[in-house]
């Protein structure tokens, strides 16, 4: 899988995908990531990136040529064939996990970071073939986002994560968020891991976890158990936990 990001401000970047998982992923040929300035591909004499609006409005508006010629650069003819070329704005489709399975399994993605108060919408409208947001809020440019979503496409790839299974039992993964973890010691200033953890009984542990994993969900994101895959021992649980969903 190959990311190619297009953004004004590449030093954002650095460091961010030299750790950790992303990192390995990186070093085993599983993800590529490529960071494009669209400065460099401002070719006036000042490198102009962003203009004023037409008709006014205030603010600056980026330009769309530095834009197409950075992505048409990088892609050459492979533009012209199905591409998925996101614009990062907070008027794009919200980010989830839902979305982060979809992009996992395209083979390439590009992601235009849109910066100051908006992109020329022929941007939106004859480059772009997605825009997402990861939120209710607005962020000074879409740079972060991009890491958002490089992070939580990159986990998803088959091979990224030690425990290949793991990416199953995510917050989310299942529409639920997860129950607590524990690791040793058993107590800590008095304060006890519960006795299921270690009584050894598998099955015990797997209820009490789905248990847990329900009743948080119902106390922090009762939104969630409208639309997350529940048995009939999940809704009986949680009907005697005052739950007056169906
Ligand atoms: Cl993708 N960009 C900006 N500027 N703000 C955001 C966002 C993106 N997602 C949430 N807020």
């Amino acid at each position: 899988m190959r990311f190619d990001i297009f953004t004004l401000f590449p030093n954002l970047f650095a460091g961010t995908f030299d750790e950790s998982i992303i990192q390995r992923a990186r070093a085993s040929g599983l993800v590529e990531i490529e960071i494009h300035d669209i400065r460099a591909s401002a070719h006036d004499k000042h490198h102009t990136t962003d203009d004023t609006p037409y008709a006014g409005g205030g603010g600056m508006v980026m330009k769309p040529e530095p834009i197409f010629a950075s992505v048409e650069g990088v892609y050459g003819d492979a533009l012209r064939g199905a591409q998925t070329i996101i614009l990062l704005t907070p008027q794009g489709r919200t980010f989830t996990q839902a979305v982060a399975r979809e992009l996992a399994q395209q083979p390439r993605i590009g992601l235009i970071c849109g910066r100051y108060e908006g992109v020329d919408e022929r941007v939106r409208e004859h480059l772009a073939t997605d825009e997402i947001s990861i939120g209710d809020y607005v962020l000074s440019g879409g740079e972060i986002a991009a890491m958002v979503i490089v992070d939580a496409v990159t986990r998803l790839l088959p091979g990224a994560l030690g425990d290949p299974l793991a990416p199953d039992k995510d917050s989310h993964a299942e529409g639920l968020l997860e129950g607590p973890h524990y690791t040793r010691p058993a107590e800590f200033r008095g304060w006890r891991v519960p006795d299921v953890l270690l009584s050894g009984h598998h099955g015990e542990v797997a209820r009490w976890r789905r248990q847990e994993s329900l009743r948080r969900t119902l106390a922090r994101r009762p939104d969630l158990l409208r639309t997350a895959a529940l048995s009939e021992e999940d809704r009986r649980y949680l009907q005697d936990l005052g739950w007056t969903g169906a």
